[in-house]
């Protein structure tokens, strides 16, 4: 399979027009003070151009109550056209869901400092001014944040002004031969600084690609112990479509009739001891599958994506905090806040 031919989109034989049927499940609750609730989900895609259409749900929430209304205040479910919680109850983000005034003050008033990760590697450093330029502007605006640079090239790491309350922090690292090695040793090095580092500066860990830009609001919003993001080429997509490892032999291997998303490698976080977690033990995984020859379809995304079989994200953002506008604009995207960036990778990588 050839993976150069762009980063998300066109890559890895995604979505092409499908017609997704009746996906779908009916939810309800009882809550019993006095007034019986019942939240009802229909969850269900009938579309005939695969990605652009919407993934409707219809919701209702009855009766009362001024806890529904506090609930609706900060996880807003005014979204019907899209899926905005798992069967698991956990939210999925997107524009319209969530109330960023509330969510604001709740995280000021817990004085939380956001470490986001990026690596910058060989060649990769390119992609730095952009990124961090970008983060300036749209990144946890309002918080404290810490950027973690882990590059085997400190010296060309940019100066980039930041605003006050936010610092960056360049972490000598080594490099690989191969890209793909480079891409999974991401995991073990997040795991590695997790002691000496994360554990007592910041409250969350985000952990990105770097040939990205942010092209919009990235917030509190996204914060939660254990996040991932929806594969935008896959948000709409099947099971049967995912492309999860499916040899055996690997760690990472996925049996067919199991997981409920395809979460892209480029964008997950959490606590700093759930991304301490998911790290190590992906890192292992994948040095159990070094040591028996075999590295899993698509790296340490592969290798995520079984994570989040059995350790269910507790919030999952939509492909606006994901997005390569090589696959063209959706409807269904009201923002689109962290975008790929083009790049050559013959003149980029393993360079
Ligand atoms: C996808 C995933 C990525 C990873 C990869 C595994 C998204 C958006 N991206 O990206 O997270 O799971 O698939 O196949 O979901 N890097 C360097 N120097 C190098 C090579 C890589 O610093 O020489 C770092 C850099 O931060 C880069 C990341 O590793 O952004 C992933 O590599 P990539 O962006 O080339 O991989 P890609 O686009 O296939």
């Amino acid at each position: 399979m050839d993976k150069d031919q762009g980063k998300t989109g066109g890559v890895k034989g995604y979505l092409t027009k499908r017609r997704l049927c009746v996906v779908g499940f009916i939810m309800l609750l009882f809550f019993s003070f006095g007034f019986g609730v019942g939240v009802g989900f229909v969850w269900y895609t009938s579309n005939d151009t695969g990605l652009d259409a919407p993934i409707k749900i219809s919701s209702t929430m009855s009766n009362n109550t001024q806890d529904l209304d506090d609930f609706h205040k900060v996880n807003l479910l005014r979204r019907s056209d899209v899926l905005t919680m798992t069967l698991w109850f956990a939210p999925i983000v997107w524009e319209g869901t969530y109330n960023s005034e509330i969510l604001n003050e709740q995280f000021r008033q817990r004085n939380v400092t956001v470490g986001l990760t990026v690596f910058a590697i060989k060649k990769y450093v390119v992609f730095l001014k952009k990124f961090l330029e970008t983060a300036e502007m749209y990144f946890m605006v309002g918080h404290r944040v810490n950027y973690y640079i882990f590059t085997d090239r400190p010296e060309e790491v940019p100066e980039v002004v930041l605003k006050e309350g936010r610092k960056k922090v360049v972490l000598p690292v080594q490099n690989y031969p191969r890209w793909q090695e480079i891409s999974m040793r991401r995991m073990e090095m997040i795991s590695n600084f997790f002691q000496q580092r994360f554990i007592n500066e910041v409250s969350y860990l985000v952990c990105v690609d770097v040939d990205m830009r942010f092209n919009d609001q990235v917030g509190v919003e996204i914060l939660s112990d254990l996040f991932g993001t929806l594969h935008p080429g896959f948000y709409a997509a099947e099971r049967q479509s995912f492309t999860y490892e499916h040899r055996p032999a690997s760690q990472a291997y996925v049996p067919s009739d199991e997981g409920d998303f395809y979460y892209a490698g480029g964008f997950f976080g959490g606590t700093v001891m759930e991304v301490y977690k998911l790290t190590k033990k992906c890192h292992e995984a994948m040095m159990v599958d070094k040591a028996n020859g075999i590295e899993a379809i698509w790296h340490d995304e592969s290798h995520l994506n079984k994570y989040f079989v059995y350790h269910k994200p507790t919030k999952i953002l939509s492909p606006e905090y994901l997005w390569d506008d090589d696959m063209g604009r959706r409807e269904i995207l009201k923002k689109r806040r962290f975008l790929a960036v083009r790049k050559n990778h013959a003149a980029i990588r393993n360079k």
